[in-house]
C-alpha cells in the first residue's frame, strides 16, 4: 500500500450495545498508539477528534424491545455526513468505535460517495455475528445487531437516516467472515438477502485464506472499493477479551494477521471500521494493542518481505 493520507475519526457510540464502555474505544486506540504506528510506515495521519450525535425528532418503533433508537438515528446521521465527505476525498478513513452500530453511518456515507465515483462498494464484515437483524426481528433490541441489514436495504429502518438508505449494498458485494452466532430470524433474513457468509466451520475446513481470496477476486473483477468492518469479537476471546459479546472459537492471532496481510497485498481496501472495543473489559490495553497491531499489518508491516522469485 503506497503512503496514504489516513483520517482517524473517533465515534464514541455505545448506545447500540448491551453494556457500556465502547465510548472509551476511540481514546483507547489513541493511547495504544494507532497514529504513531501508521506514521512509522510513512503515512500521514490526521485525527479529526470525536464525532457527536445529532439531536433527532422523537421516534417510535413497533418493537418494544428496541433500545436507544433516537440515539442511533442521531449517530447515524452525523457519521454518514462525515463519511460521505471523506469518501469523496483521496484519503483513507478509519472510524474508531464505538459499537458496531456506527457502521450504519460510516458505510451509508461511503456508499453514497462510491455511487458518485461510479465504482461499486464492497464490504468485508469481520465478525462473530452478521448484525443482520431488523427493528422488527431483533429480540435483544440492541441496535449493534442491525447495521448490515440496514445497509443492505432491508425495510423498516427509515428512522436511522430519516429516509430509506439511498445506496443499499448489493448483497453479493458483502462477505461476512468469522460468523459463529446467528439468531433464528436473522438467519432467515440473511439467507433470503443472499449476502456472502463464511462461518467458522468453513474456515476450519478450508482455512481463512480461501473464502477471502474468492471475495477479493470478486472485488477486483468489479473494480470495486472495499470497506472493512472489523468487530473485536471476530477474534477469539482468548486473545481479545475486551468486547461485550464474546463468542468462543474465534479467529486466531495468525488467522487475523493473515486476513490483514492479504487485504494489504490486494491493494483494494479504501476504508475501515474498528468496532466493539470495550476498554472497560480490557486487560491493561491488551486488546486495544492487538487491534492496532492488526491495522499495522493492514498497512504493510511485514516481518520478512518474501523475495520475488528470480530464478
Ligand atoms: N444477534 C444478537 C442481537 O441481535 O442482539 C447479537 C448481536 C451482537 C452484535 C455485535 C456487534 O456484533
Ligand atoms: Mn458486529
Ligand atoms: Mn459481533
Ligand atoms: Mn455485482
Amino acid at each position: 500500500m503506497t503512503a496514504q493520507e489516513i483520517i482517524l475519526v473517533g465515534v464514541p457510540l455505545e448506545e447500540g450495545a448491551p453494556t457500556r464502555g465502547c465510548c472509551m474505544g476511540p481514546d483507547a486506540y489513541r493511547t495504544a498508539g494507532l497514529r504513531q504506528e501508521l506514521e512509522a510506515f510513512g503515512h500521514s495521519v490526521r485525527d479529526l477528534g470525536n464525532l457527536r450525535k445529532e439531536e433527532v425528532e422523537p421516534l417510535t418503533c413497533g418493537n418494544p424491545a428496541v433500545k436507544n433508537l433516537e440515539a442511533m438515528a442521531g449517530w447515524t446521521r452525523s457519521i454518514s455526513k462525515c463519511s460521505s465527505k471523506l469518501g469523496r476525498d483521496p484519503v483513507f478513513p478509519i472510524f474508531m468505535g464505538g459499537d458496531h452500530a456506527l457502521a450504519a453511518g460510516s458505510v451509508a456515507g461511503l456508499a453514497e460517495a462510491a455511487a458518485e465515483s461510479g465504482r461499486p462498494l464492497f464490504v468485508l464484515w469481520l465478525d462473530a455475528h452478521p448484525d443482520f437483524n431488523t427493528l422488527e426481528s431483533t429480540e435483544s433490541g440492541n441496535l449493534h445487531g442491525t447495521p448490515l441489514a440496514f445497509l443492505c436495504g432491508l425495510p423498516g429502518f427509515d428512522s436511522y437516516l430519516g429516509e430509506p438508505v439511498r445506496h443499499p449494498l448489493a448483497p453479493e458485494h458483502v462477505e461476512v467472515l468469522g460468523v459463529r452466532s446467528i439468531d433464528a430470524k436473522e438467519r432467515q433474513l440473511l439467507v433470503k438477502a443472499g449476502a456472502g457468509v463464511s462461518d467458522m466451520r468453513r474456515i476450519d475446513e478450508e482455512g481463512i485464506g480461501a473464502p477471502l481470496r474468492q471475495f477479493l477476486d470478486r472485488v477486483k473483477r468489479h473494480n470495486g472499493l472495499l470497506h472493512v468492518s472489523l468487530d473485536v469479537d471476530f477474534l477469539d476471546p482468548g486473545i481479545a477479551p475486551a468486547v461485550g459479546t464474546t463468542v468462543p472459537g474465534g479467529a486466531t492471532f495468525r488467522e487475523a494477521h493473515l486476513v490483514m496481510e492479504m487485504l494489504h497485498d490486494s491493494g483494494l481496501v479504501s476504508s475501515l471500521d474498528l468496532v466493539e472495543l470495550n476498554p472497560f473489559l480490557d486487560d491493561r490495553g491488551r486488546t486495544a494493542r492487538l487491534m492496532v497491531d492488526l491495522v499495522a499489518s493492514l498497512f504493510g508491516r511485514r516481518v520478512f518481505d518474501r523475495p520475488t522469485r528470480s530464478f
